[in-house]
């Protein structure tokens, strides 16, 4: 039996952890950092405990250290969270070897599905499809060549233990492979002490899939449908949507018992992502496996009714999956975006600092997720989100207007916000109609935004500030001094 949880992570998703073992009845231990005192997920725990300073490498990443305050505080087991030590096939191995439980996949599944090579091989055994190209890591630059004569230019040339963006250089011809080949390779090596590289067809402006899978130690697997995570700048996920609006039936169909499969081959338990691309005939392709909770599992909690971060500590305490795939179905549509401290009228500069002042959104349908509150201090050692706000609606047009108001409804002063560019993308047409691909923010929103920005009528901000200003004065009763800020767009008008 679980009865008590160590939860080796931070900000809104050490929260989210809590919650569920709170509604469990179980008993949670937060660690933090010395940049984290104070911080939420730490009064929010039952316990909390100094692990390090504020570098992830001397705390959140303290294997070690860890572990061994699991043990001497008692704690059933370890629940990961994302990010950190989440996939790290190490860091589980010595959990399991410790007699705690790991609330997530065997560290045997998160090993093999590290090795981007190792899950393609096992993939196209298992009748997965991959994207066209080599299974094997490439030995030499004339092997090389004469796999991507044979698939065909553009081509892009991988780390085998890559992922999620790091260690890919696209090559458009023959005469660029040499120095593609030999840079791939030294880069795969300083990053991940491993230069294994291997070659893909590159696939052009495809979407980005990808399919929630839960399963149990005793071969149950069910799927919880798609997510689409298109809308993404520089491999940073923006906003996540579920259902994908792109899908038919027979499509979603096919993608979601693939993704079964995929879980199968690997004798995946608790929950996972297979993770596709998805190109414009909806021909999909295997990309990877994240062996974890994803930062978008609210779309699918919200559409689905299932509550993941339960399930997963329901599947570690040795319970069956009480449900049956037709029990599942996706209900009315659920967007998630993305809040960031980052300036998006500053090429989306990071912004550090107090937030002083944090008001979410709420009302009927919005959930906010978040590990911050007034005070908090946004730093340079952990990711710059603040806040994700989740949004459900009878259908598409519902939930995007929903999520407009709900973003209008954030008051947060002390850094800067993406959340004036999130409100463009929700309005741009091609997300309306649904069809962006991974590239659309890059090579379209982002120039878009930058004219639109210098476009706004003085006239419109005046009136928008001079109501802000009231507002600050009457309701905050603070001054509108200069360190109080609203959204990048208002900043400049509020210092007159
Ligand atoms: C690709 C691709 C196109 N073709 N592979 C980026 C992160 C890494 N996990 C795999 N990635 C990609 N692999 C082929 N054969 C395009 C990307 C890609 C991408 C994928 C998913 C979400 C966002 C992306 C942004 C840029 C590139």
């Amino acid at each position: 039996m679980i009865r008590k949880i160590l939860i080796a992570n931070r900000g809104e998703i050490a929260v989210r952890i809590i919650r569920a073992c709170k509604e469990l009845g179980i008993k949670t231990a937060a660690i933090y950092s010395e940049a984290d005192i104070g911080s939420l997920h730490t009064i929010l725990a039952d316990e909390s405990y100094l692990i390090g300073s504020a570098p992830s490498s001397q705390s959140y990443l303290n294997k070690e250290k860890i572990i061994q305050l699991a043990k001497e505080i008692n704690a059933d087991a370890i629940h990961p969270g994302y990010g950190f030590l989440s996939e790290n096939s190490d860091f589980i191995k010595m959990v399991e070897e410790s007699g705690i439980k790991f609330i997530g996949p065997s560290s045997k599944s998160v090993e093999m599905m590290g090795s981007k090579t190792a899950a393609r091989s096992l993939m196209q055994k298992h009748k997965v499809p991959i994207v066209p190209g080599t299974t094997e890591p490439i030995k030499t630059v004339s092997e090389g060549l004469s796999f991507a004569d044979e698939i065909g230019f553009p081509v892009l040339i991988k780390a085998s233990a890559g992922g999620g963006g790091k260690g890919m250089r696209k090559v458009f011809s023959k005469d660029e492979f040499d120095s593609a080949f030999e840079s791939t390779k030294r880069e795969a090596l300083k990053a991940f002490g491993n230069d294994d590289v291997y070659i893909e067809k590159l696939i052009e402006n495809p979407k980005h899939i990808e399919v929630q899978i839960i399963a149990d130690e005793f071969g149950n697997y069910r799927h919880l449908f798609e997510r689409e995570c298109s809308i993404q700048r520089r491999h940073q996920k923006i906003i996540e949507e579920s259902p994908s609006a792109f899908l038919d039936d027979l499509t979603r169909k096919a993608i979601t018992e693939a993704a079964v499969n995929a879980a199968k081959a690997c004798n995946y338990f608790n929950a996972g992502t297979i993770e596709f691309l998805m190109d414009k005939d909806k021909k999909f392709y295997f990309l990877e496996m994240n062996t974890r909770l994803q930062v978008e599992h609210p779309v699918t909690e919200l559409v689905t009714g299932i509550d993941l971060v339960r399930e997963q500590i329901m599947i570690a305490s040795g319970e069956k999956i009480s449900f049956e795939q037709k029990d599942i179905q996706q209900n009315g549509v659920a967007i998630e975006c993305r809040v960031y401290a980052e300036d998006s009228s500053q090429g989306f500069l990071p912004s550090t600092g107090k937030l002083k002042l944090y008001k979410e959104p709420s009302g009927p349908n919005v959930r906010v997720d978040s590990g911050v509150m007034v005070n908090s201090e946004i730093t340079v050692h952990y990711d710059p989100m603040i806040s994700k706000l989740i949004c459900w609606g009878k259908n598409r047009d519902e939930v995007i207007s929903r999520s407009l108001r709900a973003l209008d409804e954030y008051y947060i002063g002390g850094v800067s916000t993406n959340i004036s560019f999130l409100k463009f993308i929700l309005n741009r047409k091609e997300f309306r109609e649904s069809s962006h691909n991974i590239n659309s923010v890059e090579q379209k929103f982002l120039k878009e935004f930058e004219e639109q920005t210098q476009n706004i009528s003085d006239n419109e901000n005046e009136i928008a500030a001079a109501i802000l200003s009231a507002y600050l004065k009457s309701k905050v009763k603070q001054k509108v001094t200069s360190d109080i800020y609203i959204t990048n767009k208002w900043r400049d008008l509020l210092y007159e």
